[in-house]
């Protein structure tokens, strides 16, 4: 019992969302291990199954809409989810049934890594999905998570080419057009601001620099740091600081996935 008379959740139920990865360097084993190194209580519904080694992406299966939707509403039928992470969700009706979800259910938390692509290639979204993502999927969400492409491939702001500020001052106008909160991952962005993150929220945009230098073009960061944030908003983490522990998990991977 804490002094309000209320026990505090010890391990918050947190449900991802997304791809299966086999060799388990992104997707939803990815997302079980930070949720877990959180103290969260990992559950996870598998979108597709994915042909890939980390390195080679060769193809994947979407789930069967019927089979996700099932899994979905048993779930909803349980105790209550702290949160949900959003990752891969292959095609349109997936995200059509995952957006119904969400509505009914209505999860406090609910963070979006808009996943379009792999980063050893292949498409991890349709193009269809991606409008239903934007009308459907976009009102059920708290925090969405891009990177540079995406968020270009998204919003089509041209935020690859522009300089710091009239960057800062793009992500401001596009935050006004959402219905949530926004961190642009920087490990896309060209230097001296590559590994720089912008948290943009109704009070305006907050920069989060790399600690340190790292390599890019790890796999899975995209993954580690959504779950990450996932888990520690879910934990009653304020934004800033969740995000802060995010890119301290990432900046971690990173390290020790360095080849
Ligand atoms: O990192 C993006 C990503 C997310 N989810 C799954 C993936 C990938 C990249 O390969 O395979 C399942």
């Amino acid at each position: 019992m804490n002094p309000t008379g209320t026990t505090p959740n010890p391990r918050p139920r947190v449900l991802a969302i997304g791809g299966l990865d086999p060799s388990g360097g992104a997707g939803l084993l990815r997302d079980a291990a930070e949720l877990e190194a959180a103290a969260c209580q990992a559950l996870a519904v598998a979108t597709s199954l994915t042909v890939q080694d980390g390195r080679t992406f060769r193809r994947h299966q979407p789930t069967d809409p019927a089979l996700l939707a099932e899994q979905l509403e048993l779930l909803a039928a349980g105790p209550t989810l702290a949160a949900v992470k959003l990752g891969m969700l292959a095609t349109a009706a997936l995200v059509d049934v995952v957006a119904d979800f969400l509505r009914r259910c209505a999860p406090p938390i609910v963070v979006l890594d808009p996943v379009l692509g792999a980063s050893a290639g292949g498409a991890l979204l349709d193009d269809p999905g991606r409008e239903r993502l934007q009308d459907a999927l976009l009102p059920t969400v708290t925090v969405l998570t891009p990177n540079l492409p995406e968020l270009d491939r998204l919003f089509g702001l041209g935020a690859a080419s522009l300089p710091a500020d009239a960057l800062e001052a793009a992500l401001e106008m596009l935050r006004l057009a959402l219905p949530c909160d926004l961190v642009l991952k920087g490990g896309h962005r060209p230097a001296p601001d590559r590994g720089t993150d912008l948290l943009v929220t109704a009070e305006g945009v907050t920069a989060f620099p790399p600690s340190r230098a790292l390599p890019g073009g790890a796999h899975g960061t995209g993954c580690t740091f959504a779950s990450a944030l996932t888990a520690a908003l879910a934990r009653g983490v304020e934004l800033g600081q969740a995000v802060r522990y995010a890119k301290g998990r990432v900046e971690g991977w990173i390290e020790r996935n360095a080849t």
